[in-house]
């Protein structure tokens, strides 16, 4: 597939998705989702080789959501719903369940599903002059591409309810101070961060990493005991890869490991 609304490449294990419709801040249409099908595709091919996924917009914007000029239905009233079940919600829960971690590089604004797109990564870093708007109430909608899951779990309800309501940006650093994102870092920096961040995921110990995630994400729902039996079960399964092996070895003959990913 050619692509018109998005760049993708994928080299030494990592895929690049960059949101590529600048003129229109990266905003989402149905042929961007088409070509972000078609890349997660690409990523997904058991011999893709990909070790991690970086996210990330063209131009001043990581992106400014759905794209309105395709919500405008004139008179007939729009089934907002349809553009969930058919895009956001199957991205979302691709996103999540892909065996490798998933880094947002939040290059400039991120507004209404593509500010909880990039909130949903694994590891989220943003440029400074980057900021975050839950733009939904302006128009009279409510957070999707999970906000509402995402955002009381991330900066507790009071912000979540906040952000939410009022649809003022946070600021890439405020949105690290609240612990909503892991890194902000300077713009002249950024490139150069994302970059490291993505080169040294992808030399990582892959399996390991899908575990982590799968545990995180269960423990806000799960009590003491659940999370230590699922954590039991997940190092059991860990212990069993070579990386671990390897991890061992390379710590006992103190030189840096080289993780396979299996
Ligand atoms: O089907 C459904 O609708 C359901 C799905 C919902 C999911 C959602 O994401 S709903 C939320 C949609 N997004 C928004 O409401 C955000 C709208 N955009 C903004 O609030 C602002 O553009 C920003 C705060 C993101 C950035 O502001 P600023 O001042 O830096 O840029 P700008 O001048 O507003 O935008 C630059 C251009 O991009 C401008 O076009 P122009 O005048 O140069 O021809 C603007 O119209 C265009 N643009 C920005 N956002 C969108 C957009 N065009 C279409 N859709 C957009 N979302």
């Amino acid at each position: 597939m050619d692509y018109r609304s998005i760049d993708f490449s994928l080299r030494d294990g990592v895929a690049t998705l960059v949101l590529s419709r600048p003129a229109r801040l990266n905003a989402f249409t149905a042929e961007m989702h088409a070509e972000i099908r078609d890349a997660m595709d690409r990523v997904e091919a058991p011999d893709s080789g990909a070790r991690v996924l970086v996210l990330t917009g063209a131009g001043r914007a990581f992106s400014a959501g759905q794209d309105l000029s395709e919500s405008d239905a004139g008179a007939a009233p729009l089934d907002v719903g349809a553009t969930l079940e058919r895009n956001y919600n199957p991205l979302l829960a691709r996103l999540r369940a892909l065996p490798i971690p998933v880094v947002a590089a939040v290059n400039g604004v991120a507004a209404g599903a593509a500010a909880n797109l990039a909130l949903a990564c694994d590891i989220v870093i943003a440029a400074r002059s980057a900021s975050f708007l839950q733009a939904f109430a302006k128009i009279a909608l409510i957070p999707d591409a999970g906000g509402t899951y995402t955002l009381p779990r991330l900066a507790g309800l009071p912000r979540a309810m906040g952000m939410a309501m009022l649809a003022e940006p946070v600021k890439a650093e405020d949105a690290e101070r609240w612990g909503m994102i892991w890194k902000c870092v300077d713009d002249a920096d950024f490139p150069a961060a994302v970059e490291q961040l993505a080169a040294k995921l992808a030399a990582g110990p892959t399996g390991a990493y899908a575990r982590i995630r799968r545990a995180l994400l269960a423990s806000p729902d799960n009590d003491f005991d659940t999370q230590m039996a699922l954590e039991l079960a997940l190092q059991r399964e860990a212990g069993a890869q070579a990386d671990f092996a390897e991890g061992v070895h390379a710590f006992l003959e103190k030189r840096p490991p080289r993780f396979s990913g299996r």
